[in-house]
């Protein structure tokens, strides 16, 4: 397969005013039929040939201007159709069969149950018919959709429904959508499925029809994501001025998907576990990912339809800039602080994972074999990092000007990353060149610090040395700018003024010092004593921090920081160094630590959310992205020890708060409350593992629970308590409950594949035979593979090596059937080059075993590849 290059991109020759599609759904084939009319670029050559993109469809007959072309005309293979000679203006005829039954990669029109559905971004829409399918050709769409009356009661698509027509048991529906757009926002929806409706009236007053489509059975799941809908647009008008465009919304779950949801054009496609909840069967995680991805799909409206992506390079212009906008949603709407250590969190384990691994690229790579591949953590969540540092430069009312600039000069527009940062520039009167490196440069840089404090001129020398490592294809990396957030903290605990040389690298706003150059030193007067460094507050920068401060230091911050981010990450810094030393066999609490914990568990003043964070260890996947060398099993053994210590240590604060915490009250999904179950919960944890009452109150909990938050939470408990029969009993209790719900049936999956003692390679293969399990549905995929690999680091690290097998089998597996999941699945085992030597080494040869297999989709080969060198 062949690397698509950024610097080849060309302006298609020809541009699609107006595409018309008309689709016969039958059980055994689909026909598609379309009619498009093109007009050629001023720009291209008078004999351009047209190029159409087309992928496993059947081509029936193609008429240009009304005559029918024979095989002379075309040239026609695996991925395309080339028309030779076309006029300077014409109509386009083609018609096309396909067979969505068969269709499992789930790209372009498929079956889902008893549905068909559409996905088309990236490049979905080829596998439906001939089509120039680049984001940057945009037309207006008209959809004619012809099926069974009583099978197909509810048939969707863009836009605003236009015709309604029923025929010797044919209806024939028609949907036109007035807004231009890119064929990777066409959707087309046919099923007999429920509504749930409601209404919002925008802030010019126009009333807006809100509608979700599911399947009968999921009709009482329905609410929450409407009261999120409700929600993101309400708070897209307010802080972005922003206001939707068309009379209707709609979004449709499906159980089949290969992402999360898909923002199409008036009619948002949802992975059903995205989008349905109820108390009973939905945890709060649950709840505020929906709540999440529902605001993310809904700000696309604007971020990345309104104004789109002018080629697949510039993804990044649209999900990172809309990861941001949700981030911010959703810090409005719970704790902006936890919001935060949720991002670094994701940031510091799996993206800098990414950025240190075969596959690292920048947030505007330059190149890529399968696109598909590239709905990466650095596109989305680095991407959102890069805009949230361009919020902290600007400020908020800069950043405003800049984005109410950016939609209003490229509205209707497929443009470049360069187009959004030169909008924030122009609107701001800054120069950015230098900032726009860290969209192309990838790697995590490293910052480190040394500070000095002079007592007779009551001074402190900070000085800040940036590098960013090597990665694939780029080396000797030009220095960013890292805005460095900071506070200098006083010994009674207090912020002191910043008094900062040079003050131009200081912006007083955001308090964020700026650091431009590999080496800069800051000089910081007027302090009467040596004040305690608070560095990179609120995740300011994606960067890792490398500076040395003593346990008494970390413990200080951890009390005392008023940036509730450097709060929890100084705590993590500390835990840590506890895990480090029981690997080293020398791991003690002291008494200051355990009473300053003590004492946060008892805060009632603080955040409930946040101090179960603060209590909550690091992951082991944390862990393994802070070590040089990753060992699997030790860090899972020391991570216990500190664990267990934790519990005993701690055992009557945390049957304390537990107890302070546990409510009657009926579930509600709202956030005071679903902070409280957070670390109600996080104490159950801790607290089955110190004593027989605890693991008495953990069964009780699972018992009695009117949600599954609570449900889950001491199931969870005891299956990671060590009690393996009560464990045993209550997973086999819950089966029982819950076989009938699948999306309750894939957190059972879940709990199982990914927990060191019931995630065994034995246990995930007995799983995979299980008849809950389908290879077919990537949240089963992922429930079980996908948990086992990533969370059940005991086992899928196996030393025997059968683990990556099991791994290895399932991507070849699925290579044949749905090549994006193999594709996913596989990163686990792209990163053997991190490991200890002889667990690398045998995963190195399981991606060799990969490599060799016949016939590999460019997904799986793209990564495979790209990992061996
Ligand atoms: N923009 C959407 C991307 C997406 C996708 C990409 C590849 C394959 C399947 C997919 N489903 C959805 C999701 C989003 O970021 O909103
Ligand atoms: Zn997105």
């Amino acid at each position: 397969p062949q690397a698509i290059h950024l610097q080849d991109y060309r302006a298609p020759d020809y541009w699609l005013d107006a595409t018309e599609l008309e689709f016969d759904l039958h059980e055994d084939h689909t026909r598609v039929d379309s009619r498009l009319t093109f007009r050629r670029n001023s720009a291209a050559a008078a004999d351009a040939p047209l190029l159409l993109n087309g992928q496993g469809l059947e081509l029936l007959s193609i008429h240009l201007n009304g005559t029918l072309l024979d095989a002379q005309d075309y040239q026609l293979d695996e991925e395309s159709l080339t028309i030779t000679t076309v006029p300077a203006e014409f109509v386009l005829e083609v018609s096309v069969r396909i067979d969505p039954a068969a269709n499992t990669a789930l790209e372009g029109l498929y079956r889902s149950g008893g549905m068909y559905c559409t996905q088309c971004e990236a490049e979905g829409f080829r596998r439906i018919t001939y089509y120039p399918d680049r984001p940057d050709v945009m037309s207006v769409f008209t959809t004619h959709i012809n099926a069974d009356a009583e099978q197909y009661p509810v048939l969707l698509s863009n836009g605003n429904k236009v015709a309604d027509t029923t025929e010797g048991g044919r209806r024939r529906v028609t949907w036109h959508d007035p807004h231009k757009k890119p064929a990777y926002l066409f959707a087309l929806v046919a099923g007999d499925l429920l509504v749930k409706e409601d209404q919002f009236t925008t802030m010019s007053g126009r009333n807006v029809t809100l509608q979700i489509f599911v399947e009968p059975r999921n009709i009482d799941k329905t609410e929450y994501a409407l009261d999120a809908l409700k929600r993101s647009m309400r708070w897209d008008e307010e802080v972005y001025g922003r206001e939707y465009d068309l009379d209707i919304f709609m979004i449709v779950a499906v159980d089949d998907f290969n992402m999360g949801a898909m923002e199409n054009k008036g009619l948002n496609i949802f992975n059903s576990s995205c989008v349905l909840a109820n108390p009973a069967t939905a945890t709060d995680t649950a709840y505020q990912r929906i709540e999440a991805i529902v605001a993310h799909e809904y700000f696309h409206n604007w971020s990345g339809n309104r104004v789109t992506c002018r080629d697949w390079f510039q993804l990044s212009l649209k999900e990172g800039f809309t990861v941001f906008r949700d981030a911010c949603f959703s810090a409005d709407m719970h704790s902006a602080t936890v919001k935060r250590i949720e991002d670094a969190n994701i940031m510091r384990t799996v993206q800098f994972a990414e950025d240190s691994g075969p596959m690292a690229h920048p947030v505007q790579p330059d190149s890529f074999i399968e696109i598909s591949n590239f709905y990466t953590v650095t596109i989305y969540e680095k991407g959102a990092e890069v805009v949230g540092m361009l919020h902290k430069i600007l400020g908020k009312e800069g950043f405003r000007k800049g984005t109410d600039l950016y939609f209003e000069r490229h509205d209707g527009q497929a443009v470049t990353i360069h187009d959004f940062v030169q909008a924030l520039q122009d609107a701001n009167k800054v120069d950015l060149t230098l900032f726009k490196r860290w969209y192309k440069q990838a790697g995590t840089p490293v910052v480190q610090v040394e500070s000095h404090y002079d007592a007779t001129a009551q001074q402190l020398h900070l000085t800040l040395r940036q590098h960013c490592p090597d990665t694939p294809g780029q080396s000797n990396k030009l220095p960013m700018w890292i805005p460095v957030q900071l506070g200098l903290i006083g010994s009674n605990g207090d912020d002191l003024p910043v008094q900062v040389s040079p003050a131009n690298a200081w912006t007083e706003a955001s308090q964020v010092l700026h650091l431009t150059e590999s080496e800069q030193t800051f000089v910081f007067s007027g302090l009467a004593e040596e004040p305690r460094l608070s560095l990179l507050r609120d995740f300011s920068a994606p960067v890792k921090v490398d500076f040395e401060q003593s346990d008494e230091d970390l413990l200080f911050l951890l009390q005392h920081d008023s940036d509730g981010f450097n709060r929890w990450d100084a705590g993590q810094r500390l835990m840590l160094r506890w895990i480090d030393r029981a690997r080293a066999g020398r791991f003690r609490l002291a008494a200051a630590e355990q009473q300053a914990l003590s004492a946060l568990l008892a805060d009632t003043q603080l955040d409930p959310a946040m101090v179960a964070y603060l209590l909550n260890l690091p992951s082991e996947a944390y862990i393994a992205e802070f070590s040089a060398v990753i060992d699997p099993l030790a860090i899972h053994s020391a991570r216990r020890q500190v664990q267990q210590a934790l519990a005993v240590a701690l055992a009557s604060d945390f049957a304390a708060c537990y107890q302070r915490l546990h409510s009657t009250a009926p579930y509600q999904p709202q956030p005071a409350a679903m902070a409280a179950r957070s670390l109600k919960n996080l104490a159950l944890s801790y607290w089955v593992k110190s004593s027989a009452e605890g693991m008495e109150q953990a069964r009780r909990q699972y018992q009695q629970a009117d949600n599954m938050t609570d449900q889950m939470a001491a199931l969870v408990a005891l299956v990671n308590s060590g009690e393996r029969v009560q464990a045993e009993a209550l997973l086999a209790d819950f089966w029982q409950r819950w076989q009938h719900d699948p999306l309750v049936v894939n957190q059972w999956l879940a709990v199982q594949a990914g927990s060191a003692e019931f995630g065994t390679v034995e246990q995930v293969q007995a799983l995979l035979q299980h008849e809950a399990f389908d290879w077919r549905n990537p949240n089963k995929v992922r429930s079980v593979l996908g948990a086992f690999a990533n969370q059940s680091l005991v086992n899928f690290h196996r030393a025997d090596g059968a683990g990556y097998d099991l791994l290895t089998d399932a991507v070849l597996k699925l290579n044949d059937s749905n090549p994006q999941i193999a594709a996913r699945l596989l990163t686990p085992l792209t990163r053997w080059q991190r490991l200890v030597p002889a667990a690398g080494q045998v995963m190195k040869a399981r991606l060799q075993r990969i490599k060799e297999h016949g016939s590999l989709s460019k997904d799986v080969y793209e990564v495979v590849s790209k990992s061996l060198i």
